[in-house]
């Protein structure tokens, strides 16, 4: 469990003022300048020894990803974009980050970007996220009048210019290529990866695209030291981490927690426990809508970490918890959560853009029972066929979700199949015949 001195959000729920004056008594700007004067190299060195990975959803290491940056800038300039199009189902944690304590996040943008030698960051917005822009640019706005921004940044004697860019509300611009491509002002489609944006990101320059959150801790692991972060969580899985907890939880919420908390006692301390109590738990998803469910056998001990959740042919995501109880119909949320991902496809590659249409079909088809056991395998098939022969993640992400349910839920949907035709008798027929 984390103590309260060791939270680095320490105004996450907004109950404290945001603007400037605030934040820099709670921490933020902090001896920036001093930071910066330490180096480029110090800087990603402690990142990287800090053990700090990406919290967008793929748990790179953020360190180790700044320093696929070219070491010296030639001819082309340097970015840091940051990926605030936070459109996970069940995520959001970026968003309370950018209305309370966008300072922050600020700061993490300016040294992050120093240590990249880039002189301009872009912020890219989710197009839904209105409150959460107009807080971050008078924040901005403020920054560049206390001289935080622009020419010498804080007195670091770095150029640092920053720009907020508000998206048009579609998923898949939080990839990080489709991101680019609409930075620059073309339609949201993801591209071939590699080249990776350090070699060739927006306008073809050398860039680093990272989560909100990632930026934001980098200030604070430095303030402390990477020692004090890495202390938290365990081995290969460091650090705080903000959860959205959601669901049939007595109190959802966001929290930041140790890296490796078990997931009863995230449950039960931060949310005062499932409803109906722990017993009525039926399963969750634990990282966002994109990985696979879990059932509550397997909630009962696990760790809220990358390494657990992978054992568990899962995953840690964004660390949004969903949460439900007895009362979810698992098929009717996975065909759900199927739709979502048929709507939102960019439709560039033929295995996502068909084949998440016709997952979704078939498991309209299958809440009801209007199906065959057969067409479980099938559908199983087709989500194999899916996962990984597809331009970006979203493939994977829709294959997942339909893979837990059969994993732990195949049971559900074949009371349905058995339940419909015993309704129907000729339907039993024709099937057999
Ligand atoms: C240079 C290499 N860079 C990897 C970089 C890469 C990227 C990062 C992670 O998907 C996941 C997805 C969603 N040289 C590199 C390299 N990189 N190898 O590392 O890359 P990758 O491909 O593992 O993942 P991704 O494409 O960033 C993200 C999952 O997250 N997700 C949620 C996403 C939603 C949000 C949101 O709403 N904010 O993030 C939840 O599980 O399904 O699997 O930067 O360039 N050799
Ligand atoms: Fe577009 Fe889907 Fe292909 Fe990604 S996987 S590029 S969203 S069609």
């Amino acid at each position: 469990m984390l103590e309260d001195k060791d939270r680095i959000f320490t105004n996450l729920y907004g109950l404290q003022d945001w603007r400037l004056e605030a934040a820099k008594q709670r921490g933020a700007w902090n001896g920036t300048a001093d930071l910066i004067s330490l180096g480029h190299d110090w800087i990603i060195q402690q990142i990287k020894d800090s053990g700090l990975r990406g919290r967008g959803g793929a748990g790179f290491p953020t360190g180790l990803k700044w320093s696929f940056m070219p070491k010296e800038v030639k001819g082309r300039p340097h970015y840091l974009v940051v990926n605030a199009d936070e459109s996970e189902p069940g995520t959001c944690k970026d968003r309370e980050i950018m209305r309370h304590d966008p300072h922050l996040f600020i700061e993490g943008c300016l040294i992050a970007s120093y240590a990249m030698k880039a002189n301009v960051c872009y912020i890219y917005l989710r197009g839904e996220y209105v409150d959460e822009r107009n807080n971050l640019q008078a924040a901005v706005d403020e920054a560049y009048a206390a001289g935080l921004l622009g020419k010498n940044a804080a007195g670091s004697g770095w150029d640092f210019d920053l720009y907020l860019h508000h998206g048009a509300g579609a998923y898949i611009c939080g990839e990080e290529t489709a991101l680019l491509e609409s930075l620059e002002g073309k339609k949201g489609q993801p591209r071939l990866k590699p080249p990776f944006p350090a070699g060739a990101g927006l306008y073809g320059c050398p860039t680093t695209v990272n989560n909100v959150e990632s930026i934001a801790v980098a200030p604070t692991i430095l303030r402390r030291g990477a020692g004090w972060f890495r202390k938290f969580g365990r081995e290969n899985n460091h650090g705080t981490k903000i959860f959205s907890i959601s669901g049939h939880v007595n109190r959802p919420c966001n929290v930041e927690e140790a890296m490796s908390i078990p997931l009863k006692q995230l449950i039960d301390v931060h949310c005062g426990g499932v409803k109906g109590g722990w017993d009525n738990l039926k399963a969750i998803i634990p990282g966002g809508s994109s990985v696979p469910c879990l059932p509550k056998n397997i909630c009962d001990d696990v760790l809220m970490d990358f390494d657990a959740l992978r054992d568990h042919r899962s995953g840690l995501g964004t660390a949004a918890v969903i949460v439900m109880d007895k009362s979810t119909d698992m098929v009717r949320a996975i065909a759900r959560l199927a739709y979502f991902y048929k709507h939102e496809s960019c439709g560039q590659c033929t295995p996502c853009r068909e084949g998440t249409g016709w997952m979704w079909r078939v498991l309209e088809r299958m809440v009801v029972g209007d199906s065959t056991t057969e067409e479980i395998d099938k559908l199983l098939e087709v989500s194999t066929q899916i996962e990984g022969h597809t331009i970006c993640a979203l493939g994977d992400a829709a294959a997942w979700p339909v893979q837990g349910l059969i994993r732990h839920f195949r049971h559900e949907i074949e009371e349905r199949i058995n339940t419909y035709r015993n309704d129907r008798p000729h339907v039993a027929v024709a099937a057999a015949e």
